[in-house]
Formats: structure tokens, sequence, C-alpha cells
């Protein structure tokens, strides 16, 4: 088989940032992603300056959705973004906190994954204004492999998208 047509997975990656220079994190991520062999960026969200949700006494992020297609598997992939969240200069501090980037797998193929460190979809998906919209603009049509409702539809029961201003 002509190595040039196999085809790697789809995967549907979440970017978000609050610290810094936002805009620039974000598009430095994506460029780390796309440039590696393995990965293929197939389409990209605009930028979305969102008020930030859980914890809420911290700046408003920048984020945006990427999809892509990779030959890594969803670990190989979630270890990969792992790295570049390290390399941007992440440091952990508490649940939904401030972050100079976030690279969170939303979706890969239509598997569904449960397992130490990675639940696939990403399971805050379906509550999120600052995901489900991104998301629209590149895969409206995708169906939600639990759910089984599809991006746009999600995006309507979530109703008001109040709190993001796309740029
Ligand atoms: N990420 C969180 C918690 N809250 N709020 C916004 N607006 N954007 C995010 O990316 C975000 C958040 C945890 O990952
Ligand atoms: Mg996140
Ligand atoms: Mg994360």
């Amino acid at each position: 088989m002509d190595p040039t047509l196999t085809r790697g997975s789809i995967a549907f990656i979440g970017i978000g940032s609050n610290v810094g220079d936002k805009i620039k994190n974000c598009r430095q991520a994506i460029a780390e992603i796309s440039q590696l062999r393995q990965n293929r960026l197939i389409s990209q969200s605009s930028l979305y300056k969102t008020e930030p949700i859980g914890y809420t006494q911290q700046d408003w992020f920048i984020n945006c959705v990427i999809e892509i297609e990779t030959t890594f598997t969803a670990y190989e992939l979630l270890h990969v973004l792992e790295d570049i969240e390290i390399s941007m200069g992440r440091k952990r501090t508490f649940k939904w906190g401030p972050r100079i980037i976030d690279l969170d797998i939303l979706f890969f193929n239509d598997e569904t994954i449960q397992c130490e460190g990675l639940t696939v979809p990403h399971p805050e998906v379906q509550r999120r204004a600052f995901v489900l919209a991104p998301l629209c603009e590149i895969a409206a049509d995708y169906t939600h492999p639990l759910l089984k409702k599809s991006i746009s539809q999600l995006m309507a029961q979530l109703g008001d998208g109040g709190g993001i201003e796309k740029l």
C-alpha cells in the first residue's frame, strides 16, 4: 500500500490562554502542533475573547479550536500536548486556574476513551460556549459520539453564548 495514502486519525483540540500575550500563546501552540510531522493542520477557528468559566476570579481568556489529522494515538497526542504546554512555561496551579496555554483533546475520531488523565470526548464540551462556538465554525455537523447530537444542536441547546466575543 502506498504509505502516502494512509490516513491518520482526526482530532479536535481546544486551545486556551489567559496569561501573558494570550493571542501569541495560542498562535505559537498551533504552530508547534502543526510542525510535528505526525500532525497535519486541517482547519482552525477564529480566536475568541471569553469570560472565565468555573473559577471566575481570573483574567479573560483567548480560546480557539483546531482540527488536525494525526498518526499519533490519543495517548501519544495527549503527551505531546502536555510537552508543548510545559515547554511554553505552563505551571500546574489549581483546577481551572490561570494558564499560559491549555491544550485539550475534545474529540478523537468518534472514540470514547476513559482512563487516567484522559477522557474523550472532553466532558465539558457541551457546557462551554468558548468551545462550541469555535467548533461550530469548523465542525458544525460533527456528531458528538456520546450525546448523538451535532455541534450546532449542542450550541443551540446551550442557549446564551454570552461571555464570548469573536475577534
Ligand atoms: N478553561 C478552563 C476553565 N475556564 N474559561 C474560559 N473562558 N476559557 C477556558 O479555556 C477555560 C475557562 C479550564 O480548562
Ligand atoms: Mg481545559
Ligand atoms: Mg487541559
